[in-house]
């Protein structure tokens, strides 16, 4: 077999990249390890930034999410007894999020490229990467994929990153002393809006996929075993870390799904090797405090794309050389706005007192400045391209 992109992974980044290339008349195939029920249902991401959204749009995969994703225009900030929003309308005019599962967005891409006759082959765990200096070639199973190029979007746990020889990249990186314990629950949303919760029991945030169904998340130790956590305890915590200002209850209902997330933050620079360009989970990871992750992988995408098409259509490498460098501005950006809004919400230790009180501190700046909001703001709905 033989195609132009060889894509590791069908996740967002490598399903859009196969979307976009689509679209310059550029050849792709798509290796996934696991089925196409697996990477369609796995909860994860819900929050798109303006940006992502208008990839989505622009590139004709958004019909859905235009009549299902609910557009918002605020954040509430919730510590010390008190609510206090982050007006985007106000700080950022014209730039908003969107809430809309990562799974839909992925349902909708595959739904795209098989429409349009693009190859994805799921269920192959074996793939390898092979002469990514020279001319590289996939296998899988008993088959050779030969490419042009290869695109490594296969998460932080894939194969692509560690077929670079050792020594070629340079990893940065920070580990957090606790996780997030992930549910989603049959119940209409408490409030309009996201809350981010800090309080002394730990972090707590209120989120959403859809008028019947919400998303929550808590800080809990790292390593923390889901059995510690039986409904009823998860409904008892997030009422003790959300019911802390007047006349909010929460709602409760069945608990559909429940998952530890380790927090971590990762860069491995370049993103590139010869023709192995790494984008997305594989390349860096975020803290999803900041609801990063997924927008990353989408503008990592968009930059590849980019570099791709002027290659295919001019023979000229630069922006191609320049991928790596191009992509590693908001990356960096985004690992700092991350690292921030999970320094500024978790308590790191139960008995940081010190810490608590710059915590405090910088909550009630953000919530009173205006310049201090608009910082979280225009990070919040992503900076420009
Ligand atoms: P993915 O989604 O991990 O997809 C990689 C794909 O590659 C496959 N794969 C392989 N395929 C072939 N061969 C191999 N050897 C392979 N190894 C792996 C995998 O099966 C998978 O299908 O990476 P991608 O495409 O780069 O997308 C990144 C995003 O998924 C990730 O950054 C976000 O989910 C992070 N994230 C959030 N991002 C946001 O922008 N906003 C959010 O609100 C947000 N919330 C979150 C999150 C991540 C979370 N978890 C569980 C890590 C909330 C959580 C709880
Ligand atoms: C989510 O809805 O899954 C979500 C929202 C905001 C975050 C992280 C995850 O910061």
């Amino acid at each position: 077999m033989r195609t132009q992109v060889g894509i590791v992974g069908a996740g967002p980044a490598g399903l859009l990249l196969s979307h976009l290339l689509h679209l310059r008349g550029i050849d792709s195939v798509v290796l996934e390890s696991r089925s196409r029920e697996y990477c369609e249902s796995r909860v994860r991401a819900g929050v798109l930034e303006q940006g992502t959204v208008d990839v989505l749009n622009d590139s004709g995969v958004g019909e859905r999410m235009r009549r299902e994703g609910l557009p918002h225009h605020g954040i509430e900030l919730r510590y010390g007894g008190a609510g206090h929003r982050i007006a985007f309308e106000k700080l950022v005019p014209g730039r908003a999020i969107t809430v809309y599962g990562q799974q839909e967005v992925v349902k909708d891409l595959i739904a795209a490229r098989l429409a349009a006759g693009g190859k994805i082959i799921f269920d192959v765990p074996d793939v390898g990467l092979h002469d990514l200096t020279g001319s590289p070639y996939l296998t899988f199973q008993d088959q050779t994929l030969e490419c042009d190029v290869i695109a490594g979007c296969d998460g932080f746990h894939g194969v692509s990153r560690p077929s670079i020889p050792e020594g070629v990249l340079s990893i940065f990186e920070r580990d957090y002393p606790f996780a997030w314990l992930g549910v989603l629950a049959r119940v209409r949303p408490s409030a309009e809006e996201l809350i981010y919760a800090r309080g002394d029991r730990g972090f707590a945030l209120h989120s959403m996929r859809s008028p019947e169904i919400s998303r929550f998340y808590l800080q809990v130790p790292p390593d923390e075993p889901l059995e510690n956590w039986p409904d009823e305890r998860i409904w008892a915590e997030l009422k003790a870390r959300l019911e802390t200002v007047p006349g909010f209850t929460l709602a409760t209902g069945p608990i559909l799904e429940k998952g530890v997330t380790p927090m971590r933050s990762f860069v491995a620079e370049p993103m590139q090797y010869g023709r192995l360009y790494l984008a997305g989970d594989a390349a860096h990871i975020v803290p999803p405090t900041g609801a990063k992750g997924l927008n990353l992988a989408v503008a990592d995408v968009r930059a590849l794309t980019a570099a791709l098409g002027h290659w295919y259509s001019t023979g000229e490498t630069g922006p191609l050389d320049d991928y790596s460098r191009t992509c590693l501005r908001r990356v960096w950006r985004a690992q700092h706005f991350s690292w921030w809004m999970t320094t500024l919400l978790h308590p790191f230790e139960s008995d940081d007192a010190y810490g608590g009180r710059l915590q405090t501190s910088y909550l009630d700046y953000v919530t009173s400045s205006e310049a201090a909001a608009t910082t979280l703001a225009e990070n919040y709905v992503g900076m420009p391209w």
